[in-house]
């Protein structure tokens, strides 16, 4: 199995933190991080990810946050978070003899080499190949059922959010190595859900990438929106030491930031959010410039909140609905600042 490029576990979050924040730091004067200072970009590190020069222009604008300089490559990832934000899973559809509806799914538990910053080769757990794993979306009602198979060398399991049977939650029946198992159960409450591995060491199956989003629709539907996102927010422990390192949308630090979600003026916009966030307690959403209608759960048609900003704890999740009234550049990120600056950022890109 491919093992993570070993510079990576030689670095504590404090390197990683001089290798993102360089700049900030050393402003603050810490001597000792003058190598990282802006205006010597290209300082040496151990790895290619360093204090990206912010006159360095993407398509000729500025980033909002300093990031990493270099390209992931997304093809040898198999995965890449922007199209990861619309792909919805609505599985293999057939009717049951009772007349309801029946999705079913194929998952397989792999090990994948996964390049999570430029330069930077992380060994992540995923489900189908890719980080988060699919997003299922269903009607309420809907039967689901899902051929788990574990093609790796440790147990997992798949444990759905929502109401089912005992034996259905994905707790008591590690998969083993190479072994199989059939998830089947009906998708209720509607709402905004999610899965994840809940093998021992828990903290650590999660946080290497076994988790995914699960959407069940409410059967009349909600309103009508122009676009629909997902996205989990995530941390990782890259040198495994029990705190994370990076943070991100979707796995992979800054890239809404470099690559920016395109929206236009006026669209209905529906962001279904996770936190899947390990090893620190809380997260938070916060969107520059506009408000948000946020439905907890998803469990109601109804908001609760009108603001620019929400906090979750592991495993919390919410619906985000809103439109632009201008166009232009507008960040989202965690408002906790550390998260931010080490990867939990992006950009809608409102156009007229
Ligand atoms: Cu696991």
């Amino acid at each position: 199995m491919p093992q993570p490029d070993k510079t990576f576990r030689d670095l504590s979050r404090r390197d990683f933190i001089k290798l993102g924040l360089g700049g900030a730091l050393a402003v603050a004067g810490t001597s000792a991080l003058a190598a990282c200072n802006p205006t010597t970009p290209h300082a040496a590190s151990p790895t290619t990810a360093h204090y990206n020069d912010p006159h360095n222009a993407i398509d000729g604008a500025m980033l909002a946050m300093p990031g990493f300089d270099g390209e992931i490559d997304y093809e040898a990832n198999g995965f890449n978070p922007t199209n990861l934000l619309t792909d919805f899973d609505y599985g293999k559809v057939s009717t049951l003899s009772n007349g309801q509806t029946l999705r079913e799914y194929n998952v397989f538990a792999g090990v994948k080499a996964v390049e999570i910053m430029p330069g930077v080769m992380y060994e992540a757990w995923t489900y189908n190949g890719r980080v988060p794993g699919p997003t299922f979306r269903c009607t309420e009602g809907d039967r689901i059922r899902i051929n788990f198979v574990n093609a790796t060398p440790h147990p997992h399991s798949m444990h759905f959010h929502g109401i089912h049977p005992g034996n259905m939650d994905g707790v008591y029946e590690p998969i083993p190595p190479g072994g199989k198992f059939v998830y089947e159960f009906d998708a209720e409450p509607f709402g905004l859900h999610l899965y994840h591995c809940h093998v021992f060491p828990l903290a650590e199956h999660i946080a290497r990438g076994l988790y995914g989003t699960f959407i069940v629709d409410p059967k009349q539907g909600r309103p009508q929106a122009d676009r629909e996102f997902v996205m989990m927010m995530t941390g990782t422990d890259l040198d495994f030491d029990g705190e994370n390192d990076v943070y991100a949308v979707n796995f992979i630090p800054f890239h809404y930031d470099k690559y920016p979600i395109k929206i236009k003026v006026g669209e209905l916009v529906r962001v279904y959010l996770v936190n899947i966030l390990e090893f620190d307690p809380v997260n938070s959403f916060h969107l520059h410039a506009n408000f948000f209608h946020y439905y907890p759960t998803g469990t109601s048609l109804t908001p609760v909140e009108f603001t620019d900003t929400i906090a979750q704890m592991q495993a919390q999740r919410g619906i985000l609905e809103f439109r632009y009234k201008f166009p232009g550049k507008y960040m989202f990120h965690a408002h906790k600042t550390e998260f931010a600056e080490l990867g939990w950022t992006g950009v809608f890109q409102v156009e007229g």
